[in-house]
């Protein structure tokens, strides 16, 4: 394509160069700071050129376009925090995204799972993404060379955290922030629907991924760094005692409980500024 913008026809607009392979934006390594003052509002006033929680860079075509799906329920303070830090970093690296908030509605038990999966069913209505982050809305990213993109295999970007001291996660570890494009979820058939409650639902798609025979890719360890926030056991996502048993029927059950299978009934789809908030209905145990 074209590399110069001379012509500036409207019908006929200048195509923008490839962004480099490294963003020159990139400041690696930070201390995180959380003031308590913070508001919505100031995190809205901050990120102007966000629409709609979409952002695209203004000067160069993004290499890759990047869905992030935030299972959520109640965790407003969280989420403040997350979208205060999250969209710098992210327009930093030179990407075009866009945020999804998945709000359990109703107080039945959490399913973090089942949540993500209507994540990525319902952002792809919108727009063809080609990669999903999968992400705790508590676990912030330190150094922006942990690129939020997709590669060949899926890829698990949390590799220690401030609150384990940064020990890094065991090998079968895939849980926090995982990265996988369109193509590696769908041939995984998405995550189980029947997680409900706390516990092993990433383990599951780590056995998903593992009997497709993909393999995990990781950042390396020194970038692969998060601050988690602080926070106690949430109401309504006790830990979930079949977990064990559930996971392993895994490769007797991934074909038939999976995206296939995720029936839910979406309430409301807000375009908020800073991010898609999609209030679904998914049911019960
Ligand atoms: N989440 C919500 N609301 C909830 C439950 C979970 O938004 O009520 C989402 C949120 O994105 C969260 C993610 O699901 O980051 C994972 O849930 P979690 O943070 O509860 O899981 P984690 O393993 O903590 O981080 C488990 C309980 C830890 C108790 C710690 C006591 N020291």
């Amino acid at each position: 394509h074209s590399t110069t913008g001379a012509r500036d026809d409207l019908n006929n607009p200048p195509q923008k160069v490839d962004c480099p392979k490294v963003s020159p934006l990139l400041q690696g390594a930070k201390n995180l700071s959380f003031d308590s003052s913070l508001t919505l509002n100031d995190v809205v006033t901050e990120n102007e050129k966000v629409r709609e929680g979409e952002y695209e860079p203004p000067d160069c075509a993004a290499r890759q376009s990047v869905a992030i799906l935030i299972p959520f329920r109640k965790r407003e303070r969280h989420l403040v925090y997350f979208l205060h830090h999250l969209h710098p970093f992210l327009q930093r690296q030179q990407l075009h995204y866009a945020i999804y908030v998945i709000n359990q509605a109703g107080n039945v038990t959490f399913n973090r799972a089942k949540l993500l999966n209507v994540g990525y069913l319902e952002a792809l209505k919108d727009y063809s993404w080609d990669c999903f982050i999968l992400h705790d809305v508590d676990l912030i990213p330190e150094n922006d060379h942990n690129l939020y993109v997709c590669e060949d295999q899926p890829k698990h970007l949390m590799l220690a955290r401030n609150s384990s001291r940064y020990k890094l996660m065991s090998p079968g570890n895939f849980g926090g922030v995982t990265a996988l494009t369109r193509e590696q979820f769908f041939q995984v058939n998405g995550f189980s629907n029947s997680y409900w409650g706390w516990g092993c639902e990433d383990d599951e798609l780590y056995v998903r991924v593992k009997l497709q025979k993909m393999t995990i890719v990781r950042p390396p360890e020194d970038v692969a760094r998060y601050t988690m926030l602080f926070h106690t056991r949430d109401k309504g996502n006790e830990i979930n005692e079949d977990r064990g048993k559930l996971l392993r029927q895994t490769p007797q059950i991934w074909r038939k409980d999976g995206l296939n299978s995720c029936s839910y009934k979406t309430l409301s789809i807000d375009r908020l500024p800073l991010y898609v908030n999609v209030t679904v209905d998914i049911g019960k145990p």
